[in-house]
């Protein structure tokens, strides 16, 4: 026995080596270029061939003496490759390490098709947009740190994913495979979660061995995405600070006004953060809590400080000067324009990131002010990225509407967008999706399509689509079609074939829908979850001014546009909601027969293929429900013009049919949805408050069943009314007016007790003849709306300019009336942050009859000190209500239509 294995060893040693390539990298090559080495050596450790690879920057010594035979780059062409075969050399080189390491791994995907190295090549490619991210949310469903939105420390409790080792690396493999460059996190407040701050030992928040765990796996984690040639971007809102800073000094945990000690706060955790991480970039929200007209002040006299301070500390510590690093500011919620005159004489590096459907996808291209602003973006920064971000008319299903991406991609280059950033579909809950599976589902698997798409045509938009078309059934049949290496059927090819038509068709859908009867494109509505009759009969009155789709809507009508013209007989212009809703209907129906039709060529992935199905039943079941609710609703409008009861009857089968449609939806995502939307805050809006009881699709169906009821209810009184001798409402008539008959008096709200601190404005009690203003007596409430009358709220001047300091007793909602604009002297301020909900519409009627009526918006606030700095300008606080109370949508104008479907 041991003679054999001696004989067997010796023979093996004497026969010649296999021959693999050789891959020769160069004498002092980056982490980067040794990563795609390896790639590279994996690629090829199988193959029985002898080229030499050669792997390295386009000027390397390695280069050379190819120089002749190699084109040199363009100036610039950062991220650019080429691959050429020399014989049986093969160079793989790039105008940097990102450049190399991509055509690295454009040569492994060529050698993974071919099981070969192709023995031609003579290749270049380059990207178009110069910034390629994806976002992952360091934020929970929920808030629950202090009451405080946006604000996590990092903990494994609440972030399991960010100490896991093997998960980034698959990860940030996946990313890198599709030339992804950046990746933006985004929390509140990160710094006392990544630094230690021995200026303010107070400010820290974590035990220290936690804070030194967090530091370690940030170091690990920056260091392993350099690698791959990604960027991590570390994003802030402002004013945020330590809550235990805060507490030391009694201040709030957001401030909505610079101070100067928040000031040197921020600044120092900056200047650490860019001394201790100095590739990590940063991004910041300069506005929400924070009022939009400081923008300009934080970021010349607080930001771009602390950037410097760090770079300073930088360069004394490696003895050379440290060029500026790119900072991005978002345009959100901010003067964005103002802010950025004011950094650019300090500081040169700047680019700017911004929405570009809002909260939603909407459209491929953009119009009107959103146009005109990217327009003032890209000439006013380096770099302007398009921020995709939440996703809130697409939520919970799958999306991937490959010719949409591309269209989208191919506009950000015509506008002059350079940088892509890309929120995950479900954002809120990373890294899983919403399905109801065990193990839960990551979404970077169930949403491939999602993060390839966009990948791809960041790279470059400028593809043929029917070469495309061919590429995604491909990508298609990879997934749910190979059966190890044997030639596909026809079955499978047209199974990808099904599933590609699936996606594209139910993909336009929401998209499509959305812009014609939703209430905003903010993530205040989940479109999946359904609408009230109400919101779509008079969707402006829940509509935050700021998000009025009209906007950047292509040309087309609402429902009220719609209805008015029919009633006018005035002819119709662009899309209607009633075609749109109808055209997606049908849309999503015929996406049901292809997902179906491709079962018989599914070879792999068959419980996705299934999720799939379901997807697209649900997605239709949906756009069946709008289909018919749309119809009903423009029925019940049209009755408020002619009162004729039987647009009434009429829309009663209708809206029927809607809720036996939602019946359907709750039924396909019962046991196999988890829930519909991410967002679990109040902060949703519509169709229902959000919460722990309205997540589902299931726990809205009641509010669809009941609003039926209610309506039959009160179109059988109607009618009943129109017979003479019958009992009902025997004020209504068949012609009778749309007034509430016999709504319940309203009762004021329930209140939390504060304490205004002395300085600025006074408290008062809110009722008829109260003056609005400290500063002017006859200005006065001519009639307050039940719910308010009695509640105490805060008055301040006509030209308020400081900011209000109250303590709340337990957290709240703080309600304020906002002015709209009118001939009185006062100067006016406006809900201007997205953080602001309007809740009662027309709630005030000022004295004297010229005066608009005021609305009340409202915000949620955590208990303790608080303050409220709306910048300029008048408005009135009209109470503090605990922070779960619903509060109705009432109006003293009373002319609307919401008594037919509610008690
Ligand atoms: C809105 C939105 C938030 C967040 C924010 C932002 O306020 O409701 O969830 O996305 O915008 O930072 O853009």
């Amino acid at each position: 026995m041991n003679k054999l294995i001696l004989a067997l060893s010796a023979a093996l040693l004497t026969l010649p080596a296999i021959a693999t390539p050789r891959i020769v990298t160069s004498s002092h090559a980056t982490p980067r270029e040794q990563y795609a080495a390896t790639r590279l050596r994996e690629a090829v450790a199988n193959l029985p061939t002898n080229e030499t690879i050669l792997l390295a920057q386009r000027h390397d010594a390695l280069i050379a003496p190819y120089d002749k035979q190699i084109p040199d780059f363009w100036p610039n062409a950062e991220e650019s490759f080429i691959l050429r075969r020399l014989g049986n050399t093969i160079i793989v080189t790039g105008y940097d390490a990102s450049g190399t390491l991509y055509g690295a791994l454009e040569l492994t995907n060529r050698i993974a098709q071919a099981h070969a190295i192709p023995s031609q090549l003579d290749y270049e490619d380059h990207p178009q947009l110069k910034l390629r991210g994806t976002a992952i949310g360091m934020q929970k469903p929920e808030i629950t740190y202090e009451g405080a939105e946006y604000d996590y420390p990092y903990t494994p409790k609440d972030f399991p994913f960010f100490y896991d080792k093997a998960w980034w690396t698959h990860y940030l493999d996946y990313l890198v495979d599709n030339r992804y460059n950046a990746l933006f996190l985004w929390n509140g407040h990160p710094f006392t979660s990544l630094l230690k701050l021995p200026k303010y030992p107070e400010a820290q928040e974590l035990p220290t061995a936690q804070l030194d765990q967090n530091i370690a796996m940030f170091r690990w984690l920056t260091a392993e995405a350099d690698k791959r040639g990604i960027w991590i971007l570390q994003g802030f809102y402002n004013i945020h600070l330590s809550h235990a800073f805060a507490r030391a000094h009694h201040l709030p945990y957001h401030l909505s006004a610079p101070t100067p000690l928040s000031s040197d706060y921020t600044r120092y955790c900056i200047a650490q953060f860019i001394q201790q991480y100095p590739h990590v970039g940063i991004f910041m929200t300069l506005g929400e809590a924070m009022g939009p007209h400081y923008g300009p002040q934080w970021l010349a006299q607080t930001i771009i400080p602390g950037v410097k301070d760090g770079l300073a500390a930088l360069s004394q510590r490696e003895g050379q000067a440290i060029p500026e690093p790119p900072i991005i500011v978002r345009a959100h919620a901010t003067d964005i324009q103002d802010a950025l005159a004011a950094a650019h004489p300090l500081y040169s590096n700047i680019d700017t990131m911004w929405k570009w459907n809002g909260e939603s996808l909407t459209w491929t291209n953009i119009r009107g002010p959103v146009r005109s602003r990217f327009a003032d973006l890209v000439a006013g920064s380096n770099v302007t990225i398009a921020n995709i971000h939440l996703l809130s008319n697409l939520e919970p299903f799958r999306w991937g509407d490959p010719d949409f991406i591309r269209e989208t991609e191919h506009n950000f280059i015509r506008i002059g967008i350079g940088g892509l950033h890309l929120y995950p579909l479900r954002y809120w809950d990373w890294p899983y999706s919403a399905d109801n599976t065990t193990p839960l589902l990551q979404q970077t698997d169930r949403d491939w399509i999602w993060y390839e798409a966009w990948a791809r045509y960041a790279w470059n938009p400028e593809r043929n689509p029917q070469t495309e078309r061919t590429y995604w059934i491909t990508r298609f049949a990879d997934r749910f079609t190979s059966t190890n290496n044997q030639q596909p059927t026809t079955n499978n090819q047209q199974a990808a074939e099904h599933l590609l038509n699936a996606y594209e068709l139910s993909g336009i859908c929401a998209p499509k829908l959305l812009p014609r009867i939703g209430i905003t494109e903010g993530n205040r509505e989940v479109f999946s979850l359904g609408m009230t009759m109400p919101q779509l009969i008079d969707a402006a009155r829940f509509n935050p001014a700021e998000t009025l789709w009209t906007g950047d809507a292509p040309a087309g009508e609402r429902l009220t546009d719609y209805v008015a013209n029919e009633v006018a007989h005035k002819p119709h212009h662009g899309e209607t909601p009633i075609g749109v809703a109808a055209e997606v209907a049908a849309s999503s129906a015929k996406a049901v027969e292809e997902a179906e039709a491709a079962a018989p060529g599914i070879t792999r992935n068959q419980a996705e293929y299934n999720r799939i199905v379901n997807d697209t039943k649900s997605i239709a079941a949906l756009m069946a429900f709008y289909n018919a609710k749309v119809q009903a609703a423009a029925l019940v409008m049209q009755y408020s013009y002619d009162h004729n009861l039987t647009d009434l009857e009429h829309a009663e089968p209708l809206l029927a049919e809607s809720v036996s449609h939602f019946k359907e939806l709750v039924a396909l995502t019962d046991t196999t949805y988890r829930d519909a939307a991410a967002m679990h805050t109040s902060q949703r809006q519509i169709p229902v408050r959000g919460g722990p009881d309205t997540e589902h699709f299931r726990d809205v169906l009641p509010v669809y069943e009941k609003e039926l009821a209610t309506f039959q209810t009160r179109l059988k009184a109607l009618e009943t009314a129109t017979n003479p001798g019958a009992p009902g409402l025997a004020s209504e008539t068949r012609e009778g007016s749309a007034t509430n008959p016999s709504a319940p008096p309203a009762k004021p709200l329930p209140e939390v007790p504060f304490t205004l601190a002395p300085g600025a404005g006074e408290a008062f009690t809110i009722a008829p003849g109260q003056p609005l203003y400290t500063d002017d007596a006859r200005a006065t409430i001519a009639t307050v709306v039940p719910e308010l009358n009695g509640l105490k709220g805060i008055r301040v001047s006509t030209r308020q300019e400081i900011p209000l300091h109250f303590t709340l007793a337990a957290p709240a909602q703080i309600l304020v009336g906002f002015f709209k604009s009118s001939s009185h002297k006062a100067l006016d301020v406006s809900p201007a942050t997205e953080q602001w909900n309007l809740v009662m519409p027309d709630a005030v009627i000022p004295s004297g009859g010229k005066a608009l009526p005021i609305s009340v918006w409202a915000k949620p606030l955590p208990a303790g000190r608080n303050d409220l700095d709306l910048g300029k300008g008048a408005y009135i606080v009209l109470g503090f209500v605990p922070a779960d109370t619903h509060i109705p949508f009432t109006a003293t104008n009373s002319n609307n239509l919401d008594w037919l479907f509610e008690n």
